[in-house]
């Protein structure tokens, strides 16, 4: 995975930690939870999170880089699939993949593609050994005893995913003896102890209110020092400019910002402010239309567009009178430093879903 220089490995007590999961089963909530900022904007909208972003945290000895990533889910657009990519981009050389199941709805097909995806990952890394936190999110929508059954569900998913992943692997039944697949993929454990042979370990959380999230992150710590995950040490120490640590959350006012690092740029940041403002307060397939760009940059004065596919969701956007544009702004502003002159403005862009060179200029 390409990371920004500022966050590579600095020792050999570093892990990198990918966030995967469903559209929605609060990856971004997590991440910020754990860092204590606003790494990514959250919604109750599916597939809210466009690109990765990064987030550090030092557990003790322990460097951790968080990569939250947007939902897997079956691309319609060109969008889509660019979202897909910077999945699979953030699961290549995961120490630890973090795999989140909303915990409140029963699992689906695709809660089980995702859980295949992460088995995968796991038994391609053998030699430099991924490990798997599964996060059984959001429980505190549901009951202890509906808790326990989640995870127990999702546990046994993972045993099940293991075995036929194993199988598809080696290109054998669990006790089979079939040739061929075999000789080009290195051999796996025997299917019925797979996931023993891994480091597997499932967790109760509630991103929202925090809780769970302690234990989760000593199971880190644990698998940092265990000698079947240590990292590689890297061979130059790289001097590390701690801008994108405190770039965010913009609180201090412009004037105290560091320059924008070449992850998340103040500009992307200030308009995922922006789109989140957005999310909040329209309905059905709308966000899925939305996109945010800064169109001027000069701090306190900062000019974005709200950019959308057709003339009748412009109208959606400005309300009536104008007033849920009014709302978006106040909305945002509230972010941001005091004194910040917002200029909002809505755009209409057909097809920008569709058309590479726009979205990758927005930033995703
Ligand atoms: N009740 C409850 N809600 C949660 C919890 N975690 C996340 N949510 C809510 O679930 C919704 C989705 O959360 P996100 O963090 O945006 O989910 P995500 O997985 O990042 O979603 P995408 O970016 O779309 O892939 C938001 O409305 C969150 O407030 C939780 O532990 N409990
Ligand atoms: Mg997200």
């Amino acid at each position: 995975m390409k990371m920004p220089p500022e966050l590579g490995r600095h020792s050999s007590g570093f892990l990198l930690v990918t966030l995967i999961g469903r559209p929605n089963a609060g990856k971004s909530t997590l991440v910020n939870v754990i860092a204590g900022w606003k790494v990514s904007i959250t919604s109750s909208r599916p597939s809210t999170t466009r690109r990765s972003q990064y987030a550090k945290k030092d557990l003790g000895e322990l460097e951790v880089v968080f990569v939250d990533t947007p939902g897997m889910h079956q691309p319609k657009s060109e969008l889509g699939k660019k979202m897909a990519q910077h999945t699979e981009d953030a699961l290549d050389g995961a120490d630890v993949i973090m795999l989140v199941f909303d915990a409140s709805r029963p699992a689906t097909q695709g809660d089980r593609i995702v859980m295949a995806r992460a088995m995968k990952e796991l038994a391609a890394s053998r030699g430099r050994s991924c490990a798997l936190r599964i996060v059984v999110n959001k429980i505190d929508k549901i009951s202890k005893a509906a808790t326990v059954q989640a995870l127990a569900a999702y546990y046994n998913l993972a045993k099940d995913t293991a075995k036929s992943v194993a199988k598809g692997l080696d290109g054998r039944a669990p006790q089979g003896t079939t040739k061929g697949a075999a000789d080009v993929v290195p051999p796996v454990p025997r299917a019925r102890s797979v996931i023993s042979q891994y480091d597997i370990e499932i967790f109760p959380v509630s991103a929202l209110k925090g809780a769970g999230v302690t234990e989760l992150m000593e199971s880190l710590a644990y698998s940092g020092s265990s000698p079947t995950l240590q990292p590689a040490v890297e061979q130059a120490p790289v001097s590390r400019p701690d801008a994108i640590y405190s770039l965010l959350p913009i609180s201090q006012g412009w004037d105290t910002l560091q320059s924008p690092v070449p992850d998340i740029s103040q500009e992307y940041y200030v308009a995922e402010l922006v789109r989140e403002q957005v999310l909040r307060r329209v309905a059905d397939e709308l966000p899925y239309s939305v996109a945010c760009r800064i169109a001027e940059w000069h701090p306190p004065y900062i000019a974005c567009d709200i950019v959308v596919e057709r003339k009748s969701q412009k109208a959606i956007i400005l309300g009536k009178g104008g007033t849920r544009l009014r709302d978006i702004g106040i909305g945002a502003r509230n972010s941001l430093p005091a004194g910040t002159y917002l200029d909002l403005a809505v755009k209409v862009v057909p097809h920008w879903q569709d058309t590479p060179e726009m979205f990758e200029q927005m930033g995703y």
